[in-house]
């Protein structure tokens, strides 16, 4: 398919970018523009050229989905088509509107002159990539924008709309008309003034404080807590250093050489893995693209508690009406106040406006009467998480609401098949899965009941993506897919420590590795009482499977974390940090004591390989059950809902990195211990393409 579309406006050629979706710059569109440049070049009657792309697309830059090692070499490189342009004996004008991102803008910084529409998006994002602008943008864009813009820019991967970049020389103009048109007139101007045409490489870099604006950048960076692209921003920083330190073509050749090693790191691994995993969640075996989308004009959130406050404002956000259902006239008032409250504190900090305050409280109808969800298009209920409770909700929905409204549970674990059933409409029937605060946190799991339909599904997927959701697919399940695994990392956590470990080790080993914060000071901060009772709900309804809990040892003492001043540690009054307390450690000796169990010496490795071994274990049984579509869904679950390391790309992705050979040999080393609880057995899907030398990423791409 031609990826290029070349006509002539009188004596101007247009070249026009036709790939889609974001006319990235693979291979062929590469070629073919390569050949266009050189058609109109070599055509006399052709005085200038105007290269552009569609109205949503300049480009999305470098194709990442080439990526694999170091930039394609593949002539013509991208390095080869912007020479081909710089070097021209006839004006090159670039014509921007959409996105203009990465090696897209370096193409554009390729031009003798470029002019933008208004509202073109444009930036150098590729750090968020774990890599640079590979395609001369660190050593051109300072040059049309100075220093500390481009130093920001860059190591920050921004994207900016145009028109705040017209206080620069990055744009000969910066319109909001056809911009076709209007590259045409800077093309013809430019071809009037006659050759030779000004040549970004050839701008002297005026930069009198450089050495200050680097060191000052480079103390910045230094202290950056972002892992995941902490190597990029420092690479960023050196090469665009190489505009005041080197000449233009050795600044090249260190951009080029940073790259490449950048391409090779496992962060950039990790985040070009990610970028594509949190898009592959929308593609759904057996649902078609085209399946149809019901109109969703109005939610109604039965529940002005947190979740269902935030669930609320995560629709208010995105301009969709919300009728609020709550039990009681108090109950109702409280959650409505503490919206309010909420939008009049982002207002304060000056994220959002006062206007917007009241357009979105002007959206929100609070009500004591479930036939006010008569007319609602979705019902998302977040009661309290009681199956009766539940089954009693839905059972009045479905008398209430009207045909085709879709009724959805925020459980985050009940039976959404048994929730259907209670309806008359088992297909308009799922489970939208939140995570506190909703309106703060990116991941959705989207829980597929067995007969909800793809319609409903789609019109979900299709909501999450308006509300700012990240949506992944869940099976039904108790704990679907991210609460399973967290409670498998939470029970390893808490089984180092009755085998020896200190819950400090625990903690800043994990910490180490990349957790923000460890999983025992997690659960002081949650409250120890939370998972105590759904031990307790556990014990209930499987007491053969239930087993004693050190920290249930810890809550029945009342120590359910910060909010009683102790847990797994203690805290002074109004303070969060945690303090080793010998009065925990006295009950954990305890607890070892009555168990029998001897402490021993645990390694740092050990508690990250139990730990995240017990969350790729799961993660594998997961898949074996159908629970989760795909490995890197069940990397999007993770990292968007319980921050789990960028830089490691997700415990599935992680777990092909280290090797399942790896990962097996230690669950088999764990579940071989005396006493070791069943869950460390090794999951058979694990077993079985370590037999086939086989990685999980594989095993995805047989079943794609
Ligand atoms: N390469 C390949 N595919 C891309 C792509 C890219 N650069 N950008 C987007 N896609 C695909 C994406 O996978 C999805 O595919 C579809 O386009 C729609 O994307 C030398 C080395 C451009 C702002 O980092 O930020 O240039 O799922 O769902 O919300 O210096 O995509 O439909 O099959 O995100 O409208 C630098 C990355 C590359 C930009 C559009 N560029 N892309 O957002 O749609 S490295 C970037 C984005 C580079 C040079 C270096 C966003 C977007 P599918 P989408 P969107």
């Amino acid at each position: 398919m031609q990826t290029v579309h070349y006509e002539t406006r009188d004596d101007v050629a247009v070249i026009h970018m036709n790939r889609p979706p974001v006319n990235s710059l693979g291979h062929p569109l590469r070629k073919d523009l390569h050949e266009a440049i050189a058609r109109a070049l070599a055509d006399a009657s052709v005085k200038a050229l105007v290269v552009t792309g569609t109205d949503k697309a300049f480009s999305g830059g470098a194709d990442i989905s080439e990526f694999g090692g170091p930039l394609p070499s593949t002539e013509p490189r991208l390095a080869s088509v912007i020479e081909q342009m710089e070097s021209a004996d006839k004006p090159i004008v670039a014509a921007i509107s959409g996105i203009c991102l990465g090696g897209g803008l370096e193409l554009a910084l390729g031009a003798h002159e470029r002019v933008a529409h208004v509202q073109a998006r444009i930036g150098l994002p590729e750090v968020k990539l774990g890599i640079l602008p590979g395609g001369g943008g660190t050593q051109r864009l300072p040059r049309l924008v100075g220093l500390k813009r481009a130093l920001t820019m860059i190591t920050e991967g921004l994207i900016v709309r145009a028109s705040t970049l017209s206080d620069t020389r990055l744009f000969a103009q910066v319109v909001d008309e056809d911009i076709v048109s209007a590259a045409i007139q800077t093309a013809r101007e430019l071809a009037a003034k006659g050759a030779p045409y000004r040549r970004v490489r050839d701008i002297d870099m005026d930069e009198p404080n450089a050495q200050a604006i680097l060191d000052e950048c480079r103390q910045k960076l230094a202290g950056s807590k972002d892992k995941a692209m902490q190597l990029a921003q420092q690479n960023c920083l050196e090469s665009v250093a190489g505009t005041v330190n080197l000449p233009f073509s050795k600044g090249l050749e260190q951009e080029r050489a940073l790259i490449n090693m950048l391409m090779e790191s496992s962060q950039s691994k990790a985040l070009r893995h990610i970028f594509f995993a949190e898009r592959a969640v929308t593609k759904i075996p057996g649902v078609a693209a085209d399946t149809p989308i019901r109109d969703i004009s109005r939610v109604g959130v039965i529940g002005a508690g947190t979740m269902g406050g935030g669930i609320a404002m995560s629709m208010l956000n995105a301009g969709i009406p919300v009728t609020l259902v709550e039990a009681t006239q108090q109950a109702l008032d409280r959650g409505v106040a503490i919206i309010e409250r909420n939008y009049e504190n982002t207002a304060s900090k000056g994220r959002i406006t006062a206007e917007d305050v009241q357009k979105r409280m002007a959206l929100l109808t609070p009500s004591l009467a479930y036939e006010d969800l008569s007319d609602a298009d979705l019902v998302i209920e977040a009661v309290f998480e009681d199956m009766d409770v539940k089954k009693s909700v839905f059972g009045k929905l479905d008398a209430i609401c009207k045909s085709g409204a879709i009724l959805a549970s925020n459980t985050s674990y009940l039976n959404i098949d048994e929730l259907a059933a209670t309806t008359s409409r088992p297909g308009d029937v799922l489970g939208l899965h939140f995570f506190s605060p909703a309106n703060v946190m990116k991941l959705l799991e989207i829980v597929r009941g067995d007969k909800t339909s793809n319609e409903v599904l789609t019109t979900c997927m299709s909501l999450a993506r308006r509300i700012g959701k990240i949506a992944v697919v869940a099976g039904v399940c108790d704990g679907f897919i991210g609460n399973r695994m967290v409670a498998r990392y939470t029970a390893a956590a808490h089984g180092l420590v009755v085998q020896g470990a200190a819950p400090q080790q625990v903690d800043q080993a994990l910490e180490a590795y990349g957790f923000s914060m460890g999983p025992l000071r997690m659960g002081d901060l949650a409250g120890l009482d939370i998972g105590y009772a759904t031990r307790k709900r556990y014990k209930a309804s499987a007491p053969d499977q239930w087993y004693p809990h050190i920290a249930d040892d810890l809550v029945e003492q009342g120590r359910l974390g910060q909010k009683s001043g102790s847990g797994w540690y203690r805290y002074e009054p109004g303070n969060r940090q945690a303090i080793p307390d010998p009065q925990a450690e006295e009950i954990i000796r305890q607890f070892r004591q009555r168990l029998g169990v001897s402490p021993r010496v645990v390694t740092d490795e050990e508690v990250v390989a139990r730990c995240v071994g017990a969350l790729i274990n799961e993660g594998a049984r997961i898949l074996e059950e159908g629970i989760a579509l795909r490995p890197s869904d069940i990397d999007v679950v993770y990292l968007n809902g319980y921050a789990f390391p960028r830089q490691h790309g997700g415990p599935m992705f992680y777990a092909d990195q280290i090797g399942l050979d790896k990962v097996l040999a230690d669950l088999q080393r764990f579940c071989s211990e005396p006493g070791a609880k069943s869950w460390w057995q090794p999951a058979s899907l694990i077993v079985s393409l370590v037999n086939e030398s086989k990685s999980l990423s594989q095993w995805q791409k047989e079943r794609a």
